[in-house]
């Protein structure tokens, strides 16, 4: 019997902390690569409106404010990711939001990496199958992920 896990989905994006240096840049993409199948890739840069609807989850928190302004400060790139539990796989490339814990706990990690502060640390990851559908319809309108996304458990063949 040969045990056939299914492919997911997840977003990615690189925030502007890290486009603005081209070395990041290009590190975190190699990773990406030899990770993840890149189904879809975009450079964008975000309104101020755009970053309040996509942390509206965040409203009202100490960070919000700062959070909106620096994710609409420059270009940011986002991908589309597929492996076996990309969404679990990604956060843990991540590793922790806040960067104090992210360099003493998990300094082999992207923000432990490269992490500047508790918000201008580098990368997004979505936290679930759910939010992944969700964040990459945010980011890529014309992506059809019910063609791609796969929710049930691994099969077994
Ligand atoms: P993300 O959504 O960006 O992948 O990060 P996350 O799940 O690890 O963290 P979350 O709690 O969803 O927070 C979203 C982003 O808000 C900023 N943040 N700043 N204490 C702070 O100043 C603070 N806490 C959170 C970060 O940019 C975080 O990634
Ligand atoms: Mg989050």
């Amino acid at each position: 019997m040969r045990c056939v896990k299914a492919l997911q989905l997840t977003l990615a994006v690189v925030k502007p902390d890290a486009v603005a240096h081209p070395l990041i840049l290009e590190a975190l993409h190699q990773k990406i690569l030899e990770n993840f199948i890149i189904i879809r890739k975009k450079e964008l840069m975000w309104r101020t409106k755009d970053s309040e609807k996509f942390y509206s989850e965040h409203a009202g928190r100490f960070f919000y404010q700062r959070l909106v302004e620096f994710m609409s400060s420059g270009p940011m790139r986002a991908y589309v990711l597929a492996r076996e539990d990309a969404v679990t796989h990604w956060r843990g490339m991540m590793g922790p939001t806040k960067v104090f814990r992210a360099l003493f706990t998990s300094p082999d990690t992207i923000r432990g990496q490269y992490g500047l502060t508790d918000t201008r640390n580098t990368t997004h990851g979505s936290d679930s199958i759910e939010s992944a559908r969700r964040e990459i319809s945010f980011f890529f309108p014309e992506f059809n992920a019910d063609e791609w996304m796969v929710m049930e458990e691994p099969r077994f063949r």
